[in-house]
């Protein structure tokens, strides 16, 4: 790896830039960088509440001499400060995982999420452009974007057709993405990334919410979760395995576009049941519509019932993606599937507990 040198001339390997450090893809990347050499530097915002939970296990003193990550108050809708971080920090490679990233959530603030997810890539790559760093850029583009899919599985070259604002914001970043690359002559990569997961997912993510639900009802803290549309299927990977494809693309010679995927696809209520079935519940489902609720026959008890609060003005019903492309040109391929992506997670939530999982996993 290319050794430099930072300000105290000390002898560092490549710089990393990740906006969006704090969140579920930003900290496991932070950590896969950090393990081969680089220099981290992360933006944060400025929260009234404590919002680095997730970087606790990398957190360096900023006194400390040798420290590799650092951290800088910014935002995707201030554009001075992302000309700051760049200059400050001088990446080799940015990583723009930045964003209001929940679905459901856009419908509510749609003019923001298009502030965010489409104005602040904007900005991003203005930034850079502004900056004449030679910098690699890589841009986390989402399956979302097929929304109500025009072909099966779905591919590079797959027409979008999306259907929240959220994946309208990320169409546009894609294509202005594009458009820079094409214009300017910058390294920036589109990952088309679908569904992944871990014990670090948002807690209003429906694969955390429901195994997060289910073991504080396993451990007699909760009665019921609420969810919303049951028969949604996904494409569900482990982030971890997908934030090494997000810097695989960064070490390609020319920039390229890449969807990320398992290649199988299960609904919401295939994940409810895996999840019940790993702690000893029996999960079977009665009735149908609003009133369909899922019992767990060992017990008799209604631990799942449906809160139309939870359905979305427009959905994207199945999204299967094939990334074929990415096992040919950077060799990657999924490590975790499915069932062995339900058990992490509802490992994680005793460990998380501080619990034994082997006491309550069947
Ligand atoms: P996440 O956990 O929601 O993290 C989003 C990150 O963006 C957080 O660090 C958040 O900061 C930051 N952020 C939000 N608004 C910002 C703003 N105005 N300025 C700067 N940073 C801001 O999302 P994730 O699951 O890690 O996903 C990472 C990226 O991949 C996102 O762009 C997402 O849309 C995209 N993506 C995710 C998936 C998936 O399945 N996970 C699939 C495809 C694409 P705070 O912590 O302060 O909120
Ligand atoms: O977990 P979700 O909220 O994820 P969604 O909407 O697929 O978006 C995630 O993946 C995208 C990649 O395709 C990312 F770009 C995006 O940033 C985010 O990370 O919902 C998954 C499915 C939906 O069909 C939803 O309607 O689960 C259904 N669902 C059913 N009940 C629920 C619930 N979703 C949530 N969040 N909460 C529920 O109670």
């Amino acid at each position: 790896m290319t050794k430099k040198f930072n300000k105290r001339n000390q002898k560092v390997n490549k710089r990393a830039l990740i906006i969006g450090i704090t969140g579920q893809d930003g900290s496991y990347l932070a950590e896969f960088l950090l393990s081969r050499g680089y220099e981290v530097h992360g933006l944060i915002r400025r929260s009234s509440s404590f919002n680095t939970g997730r970087l606790d296990d990398i957190y360096q003193d900023p006194h400390e001499s040798h420290r590799r990550l650092y951290l800088h108050y910014g935002d995707l809708i201030d554009s001075h400060s992302l000309l700051n971080i760049i200059s400050e920090s001088q990446p080799d490679e940015i990583y723009n995982l930045g964003a209001q990233s929940h679905v459901r959530v856009s419908f509510d603030i749609p003019e923001y999420t298009a502030d965010v997810d489409a104005l602040g890539t904007t900005r991003l790559l203005d930034a850079v452009r502004a900056s004449k760093l030679p910098a690699k850029i890589y841009q986390a583009g989402s399956s979302e974007m097929f929304g109500k899919v025009l072909e099966t599985p779905q591919k590079e070259n797959t027409p979008f057709n999306p259907q929240s604002p959220y994946a309208c914001a990320k169409v546009f970043s894609h294509f202005i993405c594009k458009n820079y690359r094409d214009s300017y002559g910058m390294f920036i990569a589109n990952g088309i990334l679908f569904n992944h997961e871990s014990p670090r997912r948002g807690k209003t993510f429906v694969t955390k919410k429901i195994t997060e639900g289910l073991a504080d009802i396993r451990l007699g803290k909760k009665d019921r979760i609420y969810l919303g549309n049951l028969d949604a299927k996904r494409d569900w990977g482990y982030a971890p395995d997908y934030v090494e494809a997000m810097w695989q693309m960064l070490q390609e010679e020319k920039p390229n576009d890449y969807v990320i995927s398992t290649g199988e696809t299960h609904s919401v209520r295939e994940f409810a049941e895996e999840a019940a079935r790993l702690i000893d519940m029996d999960l079977q489902w009665k009735g149908s519509g609003l009133e369909e609720e899922g019992i767990d026959a060992k017990t008799g008890q209604t631990i799942i019932s449906i809160d139309p609060k939870y359905y979305r003005p427009s959905e994207v019903d199945a999204l299967l993606g094939d990334s074929s492309k990415a096992k040919k040109n950077l060799g990657w391929e999924p490590k975790v599937k499915f069932k062995e992506l339900v058990k992490i997670m509802m490992v994680g939530e005793f460990e998380e507990r501080k619990l034994d999982s082997s006491a309550y996993l069947s």
